[in-house]
This record gives structure tokens, sequence and C-alpha cells, in this order.
């Protein structure tokens, strides 16, 4: 039986690792229990952004092939990671394949079969599969300890984020010792740079490399996030060309509110750009802070996930 592993769309770091570990480590537990008839295919849903790209190129690592939905046959099995949502999901991939999943979001399933879901509120799918690793006693070799050591540094922002759990600080010090790497401060200051390098960057791209689409109240409801070490300079120098691309975003996704959030990374906060008095109204309820000039300060709020996206939910109720 093949199985293929995938991350969401738009593969961050973390969704582009946890396919590679997780495969690892069912490789080696079939193998432990003697059973040779898998195989643990690691897939990425698009192309890799420039973070992973950095992180992949300094330590010389294989990037998983690109999978598309229509090259699986029927009798594949899907194992989903670090998403579970459909709209997070390969496009047009059959639900009806998916077997199992292992995610640190929230969960939204519904499935006509019954599945391995393995969910914990870590701050990095990498640190869930690295628990796995331990719980079994497997190895991590250690080219897969540095991706994974990379991926939760960079999905915990540095172990920054609100989202980041004693197990995090345990598996960054395991994975560092297993990956020969002692300072992981000088790495996470790389891993950082190299995802808020916004030069090459488009207006497009800022808008749209890393969003999501909910599911709030009936309103679809699209959050795009922007990590960065320049926040102040993308704001003052892009504003207007961005406002432009979120509205035409808006447009075309045909999302009913649409939020692009600049996180500065190094001072832990959040600015929003807001598009219309549409967004206005909602934010202003999430946040309790005011917009001036299209940008709302919401603070130390890092997560899309566990500090944004709640808060705008709430807002929408
Ligand atoms: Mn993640």
């Amino acid at each position: 039986m093949n199985y293929y592993i995938f991350g969401h769309k738009k593969p961050d770091l973390d969704s582009v690792v946890a396919p590679i570990a997780l495969a690892s480590f069912l490789t080696q537990q079939d193998q432990k229990n003697g059973n040779t008839d898998n195989k643990y295919i690691p897939a990425i849903t698009e192309d890799i952004n420039p973070e992973t790209k950095f992180v992949f190129d300094k330590f010389m690592l294989l990037v998983p092939e690109i999978v598309t939905a229509s090259s699986l046959t029927p009798e594949d099995k899907v194992i989903l990671v670090d998403h579970n949502e459909a709209d997070q999901r390969l496009d047009n991939l059959n639900p009806d394949q998916i077997c199992a999943v292992y995610d640190h979001h929230k969960v939204n399933l519904s499935l006509n079969q019954p599945i391995t879901l393995i969910t914990q509120t870590y701050g990095s799918s990498n640190t869930l599969i690295w628990e796995l690793f331990k719980k079994d006693s497997l190895e991590i070799n250690p080219q897969t300890a540095t991706m994974m050591l990379c991926a939760i540094l960079s999905d915990t922002v540095g172990l920054k984020s609100s989202t980041t759990t004693p197990i995090d600080r345990l598996a960054i010090d395991d994975l560092a010792k297993s990956a020969g790497i002692t300072d992981t401060k000088f790495l996470t200051l790389e891993i950082f740079k190299a995802k808020s390098n916004l030069k090459s960057i488009s207006d497009e791209q800022v808008v749209t490399n890393d969003y999501k689409i909910f599911e709030f109240s009936g309103k679809k409801v699209f959050i795009g996030q922007i990590e960065t070490v320049e926040q102040n300079e993308l704001i003052s120098s892009r504003k207007v060309g961005l406002l432009n691309t979120m509205a035409a975003v808006k447009a075309s996704s045909g999302a009913n509110l649409l939020f692009l959030a600049i996180t500065d990374i190094l001072n832990v906060n959040t600015k929003l750009l807001i598009l219309s008095p549409e967004e206005s109204a909602v934010a202003v309820k999430a946040f309790s802070t005011l917009p001036q000039d299209s940008i709302q300060d919401i603070g130390a709020k890092m997560s899309r996930k566990k500090d944004i996206a709640p808060a705008i939910e709430k807002a929408l109720a």
C-alpha cells in the first residue's frame, strides 16, 4: 500500500518537513513490527517558500516532490499533517482516501470513514512527530533532526509564539543534540532573515504567500500573514500597493472579509492592514484597538491560529 503524506497548501517549513519526519517514523515503526507492505511517500502540494528553500539549501536536504491529486490512484492512501480542514488540503483530493491526520490545529473534519487522528496543542506539528519517535524509542537521523529543529524554531517563531509549549522546548533541546547544532539562537535569526527577505517579493506574494481561509458564522474570512524583521519599513514603503492587491485578492478569492497581518518576529508585534470599513468593524471588535490610516496595531499577538483567527471568529459570532 502507498501512503502519500501531505502538509497544507501554500506549504510553510513545518508542512514540508513534517511529511518527511512522519514517513521516517512510520517506516521504522513498520520495520520494528516486521511489516514490509507499506511505502510512505512525503509530498508537497505546491512549491516551497524562500524560508524553506534557505533551510534545505543550507543543510543540503532533499525537498519532497510536488504531487497532485490527479496523480494518485484510487487505491493510494493519504495522510494529512499540519492541517485537517478541507480548504487547506491538496486541491481536488478525494476525502475518502484520507486515512490519518497528525495535526496541531483546530479540528474541523467530516469524513465518511474512520481514521487515525492524532492532534496536540504543541507549537509545531514536528514536535508532535518528535514525541512519537521518543515514545517508541525510534531514532531520528541527523538530517531529519536538523530539518525538524528548523521547522519547530520557525513555527514557534523562535519559541516566542504564544503557541509554544514546554514539549516544544524539550523537542528543540533534543533535536539540536541529534543534529549537532549548538547555536540555535543564531540559526533562528538566519531563518527569520530568510523568511522576511521582502525585497524580491511582490505585493501579491506578501498578501498570498501565507494565507488561510476560514469559515466563520457563514462568512469566508481570508487571513494572510507575513512574518518579518522589517515591519515598519514594509508598511511605510508599500502600504498603498498592498491595499490595492488586497482588494483584488478579496474579489478574486470570493472572500467576504480579508485581513493582512504583518508580524514583527523580533519585537513580537502584529499590525493589521485594514482594507475597508467592513474589516474595520470586525477588527475593532476583535482586538479593541482603533485603526489609523488603514493600520491597526493589535499588540503582542503573533499566532494566526491562537491569537488572531479566534478573536476574529468571536467578533463575527
Ligand atoms: Mn504547523
